[in-house]
Formats: C-alpha cells, structure tokens, sequence
C-alpha cells in the first residue's frame, strides 16, 4: 500500500494513554496527542531557560555557551538562577520533554497496533542522561557532580571526570559498553552493505531477495543470521552500549568506586 493511502487507512481515533480524543488528532504529518503538547511545551520552556542563560553569560559563541550545574557546595538543595538554578530547572524541563516524547512513542505504537520497541530503546537514552545528571549526583549527594550544558564544557566535564579515576579506559564497564558501540557499528556496516548490495540496483536490473543476503553469509562464514534477526542483534546491542555507558559512570563514585580504575585490576596480580 502507498504510504499516502496507508496514512489515510490508519489514521484513526483511539490508543492514547490519557485524555481520550482531547488531543487526538494530526497537524500535517505530525501526529499531535497529549504527550505531544507536552513535548513542546517542555521543550519550548527549557530551550528559552537555555537562550536566557546564554543572554547572562560571558558569551555568544555557540562552542563556548555553558550552563554550569551549581557548586558543590549546595548539595542536593535548589540554587539561585544564576548559581545553577537554571541548570537545575533545564535538566528537569529536559527530562519531563524526553519521557513526553517517549510517551507519545508508546501512543503512536499503539495506534498502529506495534510493539514498544522504540519507545522501549529510547527509554535507555533517557536512561543514560538521569544516570548523569539526577542518579549518580544524588549517589554522590550534590548536583553539582552532573554534566555541564555546553559543547566545549562537557568535553572538559568528560575528561576532568575521567582523570579523576585515573585512566577511565581500565573502567571494566566503559570496556564493555564500548564493546557494545563497537559491535553495534560492525553489524550495521555490515547489514547495510549487505542489504543495500542486494536491494540497490541498476535500472533494468532484478532487485535480490534475502535467499541472496542469506546465502551470502552462509558462504562467507558459514552462517546467516536471517531477516529478522539481524535487527535483534542491532537493538540488543545498540540497549546493552546505552545501559553499559549508565553503568559505568553509576559505579564511578562512592559507594562503589572512588580509587583509580587501574587499581581495580589488581586482584589480577
Ligand atoms: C547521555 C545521551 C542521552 C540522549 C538523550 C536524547 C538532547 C540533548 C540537551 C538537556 C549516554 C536527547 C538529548 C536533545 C539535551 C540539554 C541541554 C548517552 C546520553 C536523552 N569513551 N567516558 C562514555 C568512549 C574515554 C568518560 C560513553 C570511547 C576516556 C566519562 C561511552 C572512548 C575518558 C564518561 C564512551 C572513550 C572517558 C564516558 C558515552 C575512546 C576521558 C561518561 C555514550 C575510544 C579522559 C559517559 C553514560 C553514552 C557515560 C562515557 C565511549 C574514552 C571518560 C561508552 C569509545 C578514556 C567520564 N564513554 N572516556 O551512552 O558512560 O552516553 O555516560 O577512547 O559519563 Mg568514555
């Protein structure tokens, strides 16, 4: 069925979680519903608290703008505006505006009758930014351990962070969460090639089925992981990289680990 007229087909009431038909409805393409309002709304907020705090610091270079998290000294209590308030309100504006759109992810799957799969992956990314900047400062009891908004500031928060720990590559956890990123790039390149090899022809030519990725797998290394399978190895491998990188940085810090990354390993000794 065309997209066009698959759109019309299935563009029907019903599936939201709260509301009932208030917001059910499309703008163009865009699907709308509650947890798309909120979306906007979230997103406009801290995206303006962001432009202000650009306004009233030193700069207007968009590499150097920096939103700094307040100092440590304020511990987990709220600090004025310009001492990290606006930090802290961006970061909660932030994640009320992905839990929205992972929300309105759930409403569109269920509309269509699908699985949670996407909403489910972006879960872990969502995952990932509160292990940041909401788990592991209250583990370490101050906002201020969270990351900074800024292009060049988080580079610097990445590495200060990092050499606290000594050298963060002998972190068992970042090992295994780069592994992960790693893994998830080869078997793309890898699918890609392979699919867009097949699927990608001339004009005038045959496109090849997946009989022709199948086999090419089986004789290049005497297995095909098939269809399906293939984009259950991408997303097991794409959640482990996000969840593993949360784990990481959630066990750099008391309680777990406050010492060099490389003492560690020294039970191998
Ligand atoms: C946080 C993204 C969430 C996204 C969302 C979507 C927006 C933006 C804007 C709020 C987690 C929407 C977001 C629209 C919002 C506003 C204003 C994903 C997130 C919700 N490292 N390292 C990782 C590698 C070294 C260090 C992860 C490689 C050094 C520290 C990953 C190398 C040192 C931390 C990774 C390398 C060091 C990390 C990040 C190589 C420095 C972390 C990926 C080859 C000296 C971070 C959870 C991720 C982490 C992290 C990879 C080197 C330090 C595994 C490949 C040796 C301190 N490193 N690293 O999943 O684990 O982010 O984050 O050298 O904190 Mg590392």
């Amino acid at each position: 069925m065309a997209l066009l007229s698959f759109e019309r087909k299935y563009r029907v009431r019903g599936g939201t979680l709260l509301y009932g038909d208030t917001f059910d409805f499309w703008v163009g393409p865009y699907y709308v519903g509650f947890f798309g309002v909120c979306t906007v709304v979230f997103a406009v907020i801290g995206t303006a608290l962001i432009i202000y705090g650009a306004a009233i610091g030193p700069t207007w270079n968009p590499w150097l703008i920096s939103i700094n998290p307040p100092p440590i000294e304020y511990k987990l209590a709220f600090a004025p505006m310009r001492e990290g308030g606006l930090w802290q309100w961006i970061s909660i504006f932030a994640l009320l505006a992905f839990i929205s759109w992972a929300l309105r992810m759930v409403e569109i799957a269920r509309k269509l009758g699908m699985t949670y799969h996407i909403p489910i992956a972006f879960s872990f990314a969502i995952l990932a930014f509160a292990t940041l900047n909401v788990f592991r400062p209250i583990m370490l009891g101050a906002w201020g351990h969270g990351f900074p908004y800024g292009i060049w500031s988080h580079l610097n928060w990445v590495w200060f962070t990092g050499y606290q720990y000594g050298n963060f590559h002998y972190n068992p956890l970042h090992m295994v969460a780069i592994t992960f990123f790693f893994t998830n790039a080869f078997a793309l390149a890898l699918h890609a090639g392979m699919v867009l090899s097949a699927a990608n022809v001339q004009k005038g030519e045959t496109m090849k089925q997946p009989e022709h990725e199948d086999t090419y797998f089986r004789d290049t290394i005497g297995y095909s992981i098939g269809t399906l399978g293939i984009h259950r190895l991408g997303l097991f491998t794409a959640l482990s990289a996000g969840f593993w990188s949360a784990a990481c940085i959630i066990i750099s810090g008391p309680p777990i680990w406050s010492r060099t990354w490389m003492e560690w390993w020294e039970f191998l000794r």
